[in-house]
């Protein structure tokens, strides 16, 4: 499935973007989870439009740089509408490094394990840091408790599920390592 597609159609559901608005949105807390490139973006905005799913006006912006500004169709709110109703399967990415050198753990030496596994930790340690850091700041822009209608709610949610992976990475880490004494 072509799911930048529907990250696109999702992020012009809540605002007018230009096709640089939207490359720095995938900069942002969005790319945390849902990666996808500069030379990726353009073409999927180019056959959205054909699709007939977002349009766009030309703006001038600054002096006189022309800017597409897209937006989303009727048939495009329908079909995000349909993406969101659908039922998606458990995502088990099947990727990663860390994981690999683990199951491989026999071909080093107890010192070699001990560094792969404190290394891990620590970066693992400066994500939670940087996550906790981010909430902080995200609470203390809020007025109200957090609930459905927050503007920010979603990033809370997509931000305090991080969170608590990085918590339960950290102690599986540190568990391994006392393993390893
Ligand atoms: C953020 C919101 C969510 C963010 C990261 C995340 C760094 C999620 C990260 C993840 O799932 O790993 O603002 O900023």
């Amino acid at each position: 499935m072509r799911v930048l597609k529907f990250a696109i159609l999702g992020l012009l559901e809540q605002e007018k973007m230009t096709g640089y608005d939207i490359t720095a949105a995938f900069k942002g807390a969005l790319g945390q989870f849902w990666s996808a490139k500069h030379s990726q973006i353009y073409p999927e905005l180019k056959k959205l439009v054909l699709e007939e799913l977002i349009e766009f006006e030309t703006v001038i912006q600054g002096e006189k740089l022309e800017k597409k500004l897209y937006s989303l169709t009727a048939k495009g709110i329908a079909e995000l509408t349909e993406w969101i109703q659908q039922v998606e399967a458990v995502n088990v990415s099947h990727k990663d490094e860390f994981m690999l050198k683990t199951y491989f753990i026999a071909a080093m030496d107890k010192q070699e394990a001990q560094q792969l596994f404190s290394n891990q930790l620590n970066s693992r340690q400066r994500k939670l840091e940087e996550l906790e850091q981010i909430l902080t700041e995200l609470e203390a822009e809020q007025k109200a408790p957090m609930h459905f209608s927050s503007p920010e709610f979603g990033h809370y949610l997509v931000l305090t599920r991080a969170i608590e992976r990085e918590k339960g990475y950290i102690q599986w880490l540190e568990r391994s390592l006392a393993l390893m004494e």
